[in-house]
């Protein structure tokens, strides 16, 4: 008996080193040591998973971009999942190792975070898209100014329920929908975003609804459904894998959605009417070309907005210019114009 337990344990053992080993393999599919020393090895840390979640989409392809083109580089990305109690640990497990030159991951709650791991482990160097932090040498933060980012979705929304879609009805009211509340959403991405709209017409409403996790599509259809009862006739959706719920039933419904940080137009042609964009992916790749060559430097928040050409709206896409309105696009062009020439200040919640 017991040594058949004994004899399980120390397969299933075997079995875990393998499973690690065969994953650190194939996280090291891009190694290329050129001869002249050890590659430059990163770990994406994604808080989240990548898939439906454009904002990590974004982070992960960046870096790889990065990693392809460097001499020398290798990248391991590794999904903490949804359990944000156990981002600590599995950061503070990826410094423990000491393999990795660079941890890279994104999202405002991230810097607090690795600046507590970093106590522990000083010479880990650290590169956070979408977050903020000053003065601890460890860490380069990169993050968008997110005020404008919001204006421009809350602008186009205000141009749609005003009239300018053939389904727009006659209710003033726009919808957000949030994965979750966070400083970030709370006082700069929801404020601003009615602060476009109502830019439009101040009768603007907003109905703010938040789903409580990044993935349920199910209770995201459910909440735009209750929102569409209430006459919105777009919606913002901010809620990972809870988009495709919210591109449900504005399909069925004949409403619209707007949508955050990359291109969103291919997930519903036609339903998908306004995309603002982040270039969380250009930055990825080249903060982390510059950390590979030495030349990155930390310790330092940077802040990237419309007039850095890092923020902007996607008035490019064929459905873009298919499905809405000229004379909407002008006055949105208008718009994108003002804040090149006016950027938007922009207070970064809780910034240390
Ligand atoms: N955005 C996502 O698209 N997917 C996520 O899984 C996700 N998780 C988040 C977890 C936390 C704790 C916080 C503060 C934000 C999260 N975000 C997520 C939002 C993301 O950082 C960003 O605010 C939005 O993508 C809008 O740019």
């Amino acid at each position: 008996m017991l040594t058949t337990r004994v004899s399980r344990i120390a397969i299933s053992l075997v079995l875990s080193a393998l499973f690690f080993t065969l994953l650190t393999l194939a996280g090291c599919a891009q190694a290329e040591d050129d001869g002249l020393g050890r590659p430059y090895s990163i770990a994406v840390f994604v808080p989240g998973v990548v898939e439906g979640s454009p904002t990590y989409e974004m982070l992960v392809e960046g870096v790889r971009r990065a990693v392809d083109e460097a001499e020398s580089a290798t990248v391991r990305v590794v999904e903490g999942g949804f359990n944000q109690a156990e981002w600590a640990g599995g950061i503070t497990s990826l410094a423990a190792t000491g393999s990795y030159d660079l941890i890279v991951s994104s999202n405002p709650s991230l810097p607090e975070i690795a600046n507590e791991v970093s106590q522990s482990f000083p010479d880990q160097r650290f590169l956070i898209l979408d977050g903020y932090w000053e003065g601890n040498p460890s860490l380069r933060t990169v993050m968008f100014n997110q005020r404008e980012q919001a204006y421009l979705n809350g602008y186009f929304a205000g141009l749609v329920t005003t009239g300018g879609m053939p389904n727009s009805n006659e209710a003033r009211q726009v919808g957000l929908l949030a994965g979750q509340e966070y400083p970030m959403m709370n006082q700069v991405i929801r404020p601003a975003f009615i602060e476009g709209a109502q830019a439009v017409d101040p009768s603007i409403e907003l109905d703010f609804r938040v789903l409580g996790n990044w993935f349920d599509a199910g209770l995201a259809a459910d909440l735009a459904n209750s929102m569409l009862d209430r006459g919105v006739d777009v919606i913002l959706s901010i809620a990972g894998g809870g988009n495709q719920g919210v591109i449900a039933t504005a399909r069925d419904r004949n409403a619209y959605v707007l949508w955050f940080d990359s291109s969103g137009f291919h997930h519903g042609p036609g339903v998908v009417i306004g995309s603002s964009l982040v270039k969380l992916d250009q930055a990825a790749y080249e903060r982390t070309l510059q950390a590979i060559d030495g030349s990155l430097e930390f310790g330092v928040g940077e802040v990237l907005g419309v007039a850095d050409g890092y923020v902007t709206f996607d008035d490019q896409d064929p459905n873009y210019i298919e499905f809405v309105p000229e004379n909407v696009r002008a006055q949105h062009a208008e718009l994108m114009q003002r804040l090149v020439d006016e950027p938007m200040e922009f207070d970064i919640p809780g910034a240390n």
